[in-house]
């Protein structure tokens, strides 16, 4: 068995049903992209790595990435105004474990072929949605998600890059709607008709950052951490199925009182919203505890 056989057989056996292979080489068009996110200053504090390191320009020890795609469910809240939630992809157990407990299965294995293999989840400098849709995983929406046919954009990406060589795939030959409803939903113009998006005005990283001006603290609302709204009213998600298993982090602004930071992390620990911790958790909670008050007082 060769080895892109091997690894497709691994990579079923741990539980992923969507993957691909992308040719690691110099990505131009994505430097392109990049340069001129950077000129408009969209650029955020949570996106590490330089240009080259994402665009692959002086890169001599990777051949591949080998992507995967772990789905997960929409969790759109109907709930009371007292009840405080976060958005759908941080409400369940950290993906960032679930993901690297799953890759590292395959490395392992690759590297015990003499290969060489490097587990990359989220934080870090690779452009991941890009080496998903190299692979042929995804096309881009409007909102900048990656959509794939069977997930929406509900799915989390992984990446390995390795060595050893694979059949890649190919960017689809799909394209987003463009209905625009994901631009109308945004609560903060952080995308633009142009195709362009401002991570700075996006309320998901609003919702992350540290420190928060007047205008910001004005978009922390019911979902304290995150936001799911271009992806709510996106017509690609519209078969992805509902979820309500994140029963625990939904909190009752009222009974909340203040844990010490280890009691947050043994409570709230095993979620991926609290990656931020305890102090932003509260802090848009209290944010959105005075907005309501302020209302109900009206
Ligand atoms: C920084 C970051 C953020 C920042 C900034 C996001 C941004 N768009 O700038 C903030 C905090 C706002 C954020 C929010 C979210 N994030 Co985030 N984030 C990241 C991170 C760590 C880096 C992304 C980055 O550098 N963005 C910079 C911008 C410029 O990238 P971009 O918008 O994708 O556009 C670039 C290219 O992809 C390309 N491109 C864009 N459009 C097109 C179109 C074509 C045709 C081509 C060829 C190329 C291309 O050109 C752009 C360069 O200028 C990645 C993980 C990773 N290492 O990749 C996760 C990641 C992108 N995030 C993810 C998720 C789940 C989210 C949220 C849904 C979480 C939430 N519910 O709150 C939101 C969605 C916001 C949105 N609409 O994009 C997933 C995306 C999964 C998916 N299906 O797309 C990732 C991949 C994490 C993961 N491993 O699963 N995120």
């Amino acid at each position: 068995m060769n080895v892109e056989k091997k690894v497709i057989k691994m990579l079923k056996l741990v539980g992923f049903d969507k993957f691909g292979f992308a040719q690691i080489k110099y990505f131009k068009e994505l430097e392109a992209r990049y340069f001129e996110q950077e000129k408009k200053k969209f650029k955020t504090l949570f996106q590490v790595g330089n240009v080259d390191k994402k665009t692959f320009k002086n890169e001599n020890i990777y051949k591949s990435a080998i992507v995967v795609l772990l789905p997960y469910k929409k969790f759109e809240s109907k709930l009371n105004e007292n009840i405080i939630y976060v958005s759908s992809s941080l409400s369940n157990f950290d993906y960032h474990v679930v993901l690297k407990n799953k890759l590292m299965v395959i490395s392992d294995y690759l590297e015990s072929m003499g290969y060489t293999a490097k587990i990359y989840v989220d934080n870090n400098e690779l452009d991941e949605r890009y080496l998903a849709y190299k692979a042929g995983l995804g096309f881009y929406g409007l909102n900048h998600l990656l959509i794939n046919e069977d997930y929406g954009s509900y799915f989390f990406i992984g990446v390995i890059l390795t060595n050893a060589i694979f059949n890649y795939g190919n960017p689809l030959n799909k394209k987003c709607a463009m209905c625009g409803k994901c631009l109308e939903s945004c609560p903060n113009g952080a995308i633009k008709k142009s195709g362009d998006f401002n991570g700075n005005q996006c309320v998901s990283y609003i919702t992350q950052k540290k420190i928060l001006d007047e205008c910001e603290k004005d978009l922390i609302g019911q979902c304290i951490i995150g936001c799911d709204k271009c992806m709510i009213i996106c017509p690609h998600n519209n078969f992805v199925s509902h979820s309500n298993t994140s029963i625990e982090p939904l909190i009752d602004i009222y009974k909340y009182s203040s844990l010490s930071n280890k009691e947050f992390k043994r409570k709230y620990g095993k979620y991926a919203f609290s990656w931020r911790g305890k102090k932003i958790f509260e802090r848009n909670l209290n944010i959105y505890k005075q907005k309501l008050a302020k209302k109900q007082k009206l």
